[in-house]
Order: structure tokens, then sequence, then C-alpha cells
């Protein structure tokens, strides 16, 4: 049986997975994919109106977007691989230690 920190780790990966495929690059996160699973993944960090339309407009999306654009000018691409990723989810459970 997967430890609680086992089952963690494999549901980031699941998930980076199940957006990455979605399109463009399978292995990759484009722009709009990485937004998309903050939308419906991150919602703690993610304060949505309740429109549907939510964008990432809040708390938490300007330091998201700020990593984001770094992560792309620092390697030219133009989507975000699995450490890029990485880079992000940490920042954020960093600044959100309680
Ligand atoms: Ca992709």
């Amino acid at each position: 049986m997967a430890t609680k920190l086992e089952s963690a780790v494999k549901d980031i990966i699941d998930i980076f997975k199940q957006y990455a495929q979605k399109g463009g690059n399978p292995n990759t996160l484009e722009i709009e994919e990485l937004k998309e699973l903050f939308r419906r993944e991150m919602k703690m960090f993610c304060e949505c109106h309740p429109d549907p339309a939510c964008t990432l407009t809040l708390t938490h999306t300007d330091i998201f977007d700020k990593l984001a654009e770094i992560i792309m000018k620092m390697d030219g691409s133009k989507d975000i691989d699995f450490s890029e990723y990485m880079t992000i989810l940490s920042a954020l459970a960093a600044g959100n230690e309680s």
C-alpha cells in the first residue's frame, strides 16, 4: 500500500501527464494547459469568480504568471516541462507554508 507521500507524488505526476496530453507537445504543458490545470486542480490557490470563464487574476496568480514568464524566458520555449512545473509547484508551496 502506497504511503500518503507516495500517493501525493504519483498524483502530481498523473495530473501533469493528464493536462500535458491535451494538445501540442504531449510531454509538456503549453501555457493554456498550465492555466487550465491551475484553474481546475489548484483551486485553493486560485480565488476564482463564480463565472465559469474564471481567469487567473488572483492572489497567487501573480506569482504563477511571473514564474511561468521567467521559465519561458530561461529556455526560450513556450511550454513547460515536468521539472519547470515542479519549480512552479514548489514556489507556490513555499509561499503557502503555515
Ligand atoms: Ca501539451
